[in-house]
């Protein structure tokens, strides 16, 4: 294990401690009180899809009961459960997006939610067919564009309008497996109604609607919140960051945003820049008003303004535990419900403001998208005056933050790829100069590496090590998600880091002057990532499946990352999964993912829990891509 880490862990266990001492609960005490946990449901084999159950069933063929009440066996219980993980990602995603084109559909000249990204407005909407787009009135056309979006969670008829982004023949596939995802709300519905009591109980074609469904999140739901959040909030660009609880300031009134929709981060933003706000603080003895990021809403928020990072997942409770967090504010997914009562051991204030996602415990504000900085204001001004109320005896914020360089959207990063090529005689403005350096061999290709933490893994460990293992044999990685706050926080996201790369990586990041770690943003941006190796496969003129890239998901935990894998198998890239689903209680189903799935789309899920195991698998697969490629 590097130093970093094992740094890392001891601040994390000195924090963990300090919980002790203050007499504030943590997810390891949680872990421990639950004792071993359920091996039936670890295996996926408890069915409670109906009230005669809940049925659990052996996992054994030879020993123990092999069937439901209703009759239903292994597979057809491992193959549902695992559909009904898939729709809960999909919905996740999708309707974070929904709530992001409502903004749009409210955005005027002079209302908070304003279109900042004209050109990207304009480009999606001749993309979906808009007449007259490049001459429409802004607001007009960003009204009819949210309008179309809106129909893609609900259309009658057709798929989704992004799929045609990808090579033919990777739509024809879509097509010819029957995995092309018609409207977003009907893929979630239909599989729910699939997996109803007495439904479906083949479980092939539970696993095929199950990555239509995935689909309709990744190239749906995903695609658009990603989309329309840029065209709203601006394209990521190139910035400098930092990472890591010490990005807590004693000194300030200090704001933990956490969640996920933009939407309510923003006017927190805004709304943390109002100078009689400052005043106030002043007032009240701070140095000013610091917002801090966690989770998703820390990435959306670092790569378009720069507002630092505070960490990913494991660490929503370790920000609250240093004692310095006035108001710990959150919108939907990811979050802790244990976060109240942790507050009450401080002097934190807990503020939900979704009507999705009320947690009780503590106070409500809601987010209201006709007049969203009213909220957005009350939580300052509930954080500022509550900096009085810190116990300075109980403020302890580790010394430990990393610099950070964030913001590689698909246009930076095409942006920071042309200072790659002569721009006298190349082309710019185009993925070439990339698939150049993966057919020259300077790179051996590209991993997306996403996803959470899970306590079932030791924290950031396998995300680091996959990331440092990979690079050093000139794999590029793209990362979104918790993993690519790890990579922040370990200092992969700066320019230094390419002294751990081979000699093909670093020679291309001191081209392009980047870092060979990228960061493309929060969870619904790995449709960024679908969309670069998209442009990378057209260019080329091959499938997404014939290139040297792979997806990974080392320390995932969530029902979104489910639906993820899924979507990335779908789009034709092999994914590692670091931690296992609930499917081992099924043979059949396992063999499913791991080997018939390839025939339907080219790809598979391949589980891995050794990072430097999953390295080696990673490297074998991408040196025999490349021999198929004949590169
Ligand atoms: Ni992704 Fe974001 Fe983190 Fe996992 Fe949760 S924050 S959407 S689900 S835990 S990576
Ligand atoms: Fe049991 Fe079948 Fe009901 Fe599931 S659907 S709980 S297996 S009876």
């Amino acid at each position: 294990m590097s130093n970093e880490l094992l740094e890392f862990d001891v601040i994390a266990e000195a924090l963990i401690e300090k919980a002790q001492k203050d007499g504030a609960e943590t997810m390891w005490d949680r872990k421990a009180a639950l004792k071993t946990q359920c091996g039936f449901g670890e295996g996926g084999i408890c069915c409670r899809i109906c009230v005669m159950g809940p049925c659990r069933v052996s996992p054994s063929p030879d020993k123990g009961a092999q069937r439901g009440i209703c009759g239903a066996d292994r597979d057809t219980i491992v193959a549902r459960n695992f559909a009904r993980m898939c729709c809960g990602g999909t919905s996740a995603h999708s309707d974070h997006a929904r709530d992001i084109v409502h903004a749009m559909y409210h955005s005027s000249e002079d209302g908070p939610f304003k279109i900042r990204e004209e050109g990207k407005l304009r480009k999606i909407a001749a993309e979906w067919g808009i007449e007259e787009a490049d001459t429409k009135e802004t607001y007009a056309l960003a009204h009819e564009l949210a309008e179309m979006a809106l129909m893609e969670f609900g259309k009658p008829f057709g798929t989704q309008n992004f799929l045609k982004r990808a090579p033919k023949s990777r739509q024809e596939i879509w097509e010819r497996e029957n995995i092309a995802p018609r409207a977003i709300d009907q893929e979630v519905v239909t599989l729910m109604h699939s997996t109803h009591m007495g439904c479906a109980s083949d479980p092939e074609s539970i696993l095929r609607r199950s990555l239509r469904t995935s689909m309709s999140d990744g190239w749906g739901g995903s695609m658009i919140g990603t989309e329309f959040s840029d065209i709203m909030y601006g394209v990521p660009k190139e910035r400098a960051s930092e990472s890591n609880l010490g990005v807590i300031d004693p000194e300030q009134v200090n704001i933990m945003l956490h969640g996920h929709d933009p939407n309510l981060a923003e006017m927190i933003a805004v709304a943390s820049k109002n100078p009689e706000l400052i005043e106030m603080a002043k007032e009240q003895g701070a140095k000013g008003i610091n917002v801090v990021g966690m989770c998703c809403t820390g990435n959306e928020m670092t790569m378009r303004h720069g507002i630092k990072i505070a960490g990913n997942f494991y660490q929503q409770e370790m920000a609250i535990i240093t004692g310095a967090v006035e108001v710990a504010v959150v919108d939907v997914q990811c979050i802790f419900p244990a976060l109240p009562k942790l507050a009450k051991s401080y002097h934190t204030r807990f503020i939900s403001t979704s009507p999705k996602a009320k947690i009780a415990g503590d106070m409500y504000i809601e987010f209201n998208e006709e007049d969203p900085l009213s909220c957005a204001e009350e939580v300052i001004k509930t954080a500022v005056m509550n900096f009085k109320n810190r116990d300075a005896s109980k403020v302890d914020v580790p010394e430990l933050k990393a610099e950070t360089i964030v913001g590689y959207s698909v246009e930076t990063t095409i942006g920071a790829l042309d200072r790659v090529v002569n721009s006298q005689t190349d082309v710019t403005g185009t993925v070439k100069p990339l698939g150049d350096l993966v057919w020259a061999g300077v790179l051996r290709g590209a991993a997306g590496i996403v996803g959470c933490n899970n306590p079932k893994v030791e924290h950031d460990y396998a995300h680091i090590t996959l990331m440092k293992e990979l690079i050093k044999n000139d794999v590029i990685c793209v990362v979104t998600g918790c993993a690519a706050q790890a990579a922040a926080k370990a200092g992969l996201l700066k320019l230094e880091a390419k002294e751990l790369c081979g000699r093909g990586l670093k020679e291309a990041c001191e081209r392009a002057n980047i870092p060979p770690v990228l960061h493309m943003g929060s969870c619904v941006d790995i449709s960024r990532i679908l969309h670069l190796v998209t442009l990378v496969a057209n260019e080329r003129g091959v499938d997404i499946a014939e290139l040297p890239v792979v997806g990974a998901a080392p320390e995932y935990m969530s029902e979104k990352a489910v639906a993820i894998a899924s979507y990335v198998v779908s789009s034709g890239l092999n994914t590692y999964l670091g931690v296992m689903p609930y499917v081992s209680g099924s043979e059949n189903f396992m063999k499913l993912m791991t080997e018939g799935v390839k025939e339907w789309t080219g790809a598979a899920y391949v589980f891995e829990s050794d990072p430097i195991k999953a390295a080696e698998l990673i490297m074998a697969d991408i040196e025999d891509k490349r021999t198929k490629l004949g590169i």
